[in-house]
């Protein structure tokens, strides 16, 4: 019996492993929404915005690195996908949007709800296309698919209302999805004029980005072998376990003095699968070798010495055994050194009896919120000073993940993405550690996690403002403006959903409230009041090295940090 067009695009993603569907229903979907009622082999998961659609699709795609879906029906719920793709595109995550739109009989005449989505969709994603004809879906879909996971990014297919519950005529059969893998290696000469380099010795650092996941073990030797401390991005925070001697702090506003001096200090720096934005973080007038799986980037933020093309697992493995031991010791055991007196500066600030009722330290909410977790729980940041409690105190212990929106940096990512997760596996545990202004920004979707029945705990860490955004106030010169937040009971909402909450406003309960919510098993809200006053400090003040932000302005909020 003929397939309609629904239906077989079901097919297709079967084929690919994608068992959940994100979305909201409605107009052109609607017969979607029946073929997979009557299919079976999907999970429907109706959110309450698209947006959270997006953002759990990216989620998922990121933790697995398979397809996921989302969709949004013509015009308004198309729009609301928008910013949740543009995470899957900044992180390369294999997002398929699906969405409906106007009749073909009527494009083109300003029909209800009918937007240029061909338009709209064009810079988010790798594949952008329109199903006209029910014989076009075989090879469109198989495309669509194919290219979402074999570039890594966004593909979109829209499918006009009168179109998608159609036929297949019997002579277009459902094509193949070709998922070649290849490790792809760099040229022998290369590796050697790379070895060559590293084998004059001196004080090697290791930059590894997020290229990098799934390569401890590799990283690990070449470290020792070179004697070099690695430095993190904040997107491989969980490459490898907190505690490793090698793993020695973030790079970037966000890190820490001893990552920035071993980028500063050493003679040869080695960059792995990373494309850090901010240059002015990366050293000059060095040698430099770049090792990434995509050419553009080779150069792209600093000068190179050397640029390799290459996979990070089989690059390391074939540069491995050219390498000479290192003879230099001294630079990583002085940033070894550096690194415990930060550790221990920061075990100070995590400490959370030297908070207040009401003003708790946001660092103790992360570091126990950590230390408390199972050891394969996921963690997802949201944007804000969250980020940067998160980068340095949560101590991974190489097992647990971290997500967030760390290239594109939206605020709201954290709820979302971890109702994405959580449904990959309900068993994992999931934390939700968000702000404020965050939390509020896609709270009506709490109500989906209790509808699905997922225990995801959303730590708020509730300041009452959006911190983040009045230091760079303060820091710029502007005085503080708009950024107070009249915020409600989140516990309250929490029950008024059907889930759980609790507000935590002294430090001292803040141990037996994460142990309460972590076996809830019960989607849970925790409302942590926060020190609103709690500051981030900068590993190091320079200029330029903040966005903008006037030197003097900066010292004068700063400071006021290291006295708390
Ligand atoms: C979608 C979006 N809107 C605005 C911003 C700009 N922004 C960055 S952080 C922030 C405030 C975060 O406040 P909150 O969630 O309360 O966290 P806090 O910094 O107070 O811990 C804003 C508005 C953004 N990154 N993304």
């Amino acid at each position: 019996m003929a397939k309609k067009v629904c239906e077989n695009l079901l097919d297709i993603l079967a084929e690919v492993g994608v068992r959940q569907i994100f979305g909201m229903t409605g107009d052109a979907l609607n017969p979607f929404l029946d073929a997979i009622r009557r299919d079976g082999r999907f999970e429907w998961i109706g959110i309450r915005h698209e947006e959270t659609g997006a953002f759990a699709a990216a989620a998922q795609a990121k933790l697995t690195g398979n397809l996921a879906v989302c969709c949004g029906t013509v015009g308004p719920g198309a729009i609301h996908l928008i910013n949740g793709l543009y995470d899957a595109k900044r992180d390369h995550a294999a997002v398929l949007a699906i969405t409906g739109h106007v009749p073909l009989t009527e494009q083109g005449t300003g029909y209800f709800q009918e937007v240029d989505i061909r338009n709209l969709f064009q810079d988010v994603t790798v594949y952008n296309e329109f199903i006209n004809s029910p014989a076009q879906l075989p090879r469109v879909a198989q495309l669509a698919v194919q290219t979402a996971l074999t570039l890594g990014g966004v593909s979109h297919l829209s499918i006009p209302t009168d179109v998608i519950n159609q036929d297949v005529p019997s002579g277009s059969p459902l094509r193949e999805i070709f998922l070649p893998k290849a490790h792809v290696m760099p040229c022998p000469d290369e590796l050697e004029r790379a070895a060559g380099i590293l084998n004059q010795g001196g004080k090697v650092t290791i930059l590894a980005g997020d290229g990098c996941r799934g390569s401890r073990d590799e990283l690990l030797q070449l470290a020792q072998t070179l004697n070099a401390p690695i430095v993190r991005t904040l997107r491989a925070t969980d490459v490898m376990e907190y505690e490793n001697p090698h793993w020695i702090g973030g790079i970037g506003m966000l890190g820490t003095p001893q990552g920035l001096a071993a980028l500063d200090d050493c003679d040869t720096l080695l960059m792995l699968g990373t494309d850090f934005p901010y240059s002015v973080f990366l050293p000059s007038g060095k040698n430099i070798i770049q090792v990434d799986i995509k050419p553009e980037r080779i150069g792209k933020r600093c000068a190179v010495t050397v640029g390799i093309i290459g996979h990070i697992n089989p690059t390391l493995k074939a540069l491995q055994p050219l390498l000479a031991e290192n003879s230099e010791t001294e630079f990583l055991g002085r940033l070894q050194q550096q690194r415990q007196k930060w550790d221990e500066r920061m075990d100070r600030k995590a400490d959370p009896l030297r908070g207040k009722p009401g003003r708790i330290p946001p660092q103790a909410v992360t570091r126990l919120a950590c230390d408390m977790a199972d050891d394969d729980a996921v963690f997802i940041a949201d944007v804000g000073l969250i980020t940067g409690w998160s980068a340095r105190h949560l101590r991974l212990r190489g097992t647990q993940r971290l997500l967030g929106s760390f290239n594109h940096g939206s605020l709201g990512v954290a709820l979302p993405a971890a109702i994405g997760v959580q449904l990959l596996d309900r068993n994992r545990q999931v934390v939700a550690l968000a702000g404020d202004g965050g939390f509020n920004m896609m709270m009506q979707d709490f109500i989906t996690a209790v509808r699905y029945e997922l225990p995801v705990v959303f730590i708020v860490f509730n300041n009452r403002k959006l911190g983040f955004v009045e230091v760079e106030m303060q820091a710029s010169g502007f005085p503080k403006f708009g950024t107070n937040l009249r915020n409600p009971d989140y516990a309250l909402i929490a029950e008024a959903c059907g889930g759980m909450g609790q507000l935590v406003d002294k430090p001292e309960q803040l141990v037996e409230a994460l142990g309460t919510a972590y076996s809830s098993r019960a989607p849970y809200i925790l409302d942590v009041q926060v020190n609103p006053d709690e500051l981030l400090m900068p590993p190091k003040i320079q200029p330029g090295h903040v966005w903008g932000f006037s030197l003097a302005k900066l010292k004068e909020v700063f400071v006021e940090e290291e006295t708390h």
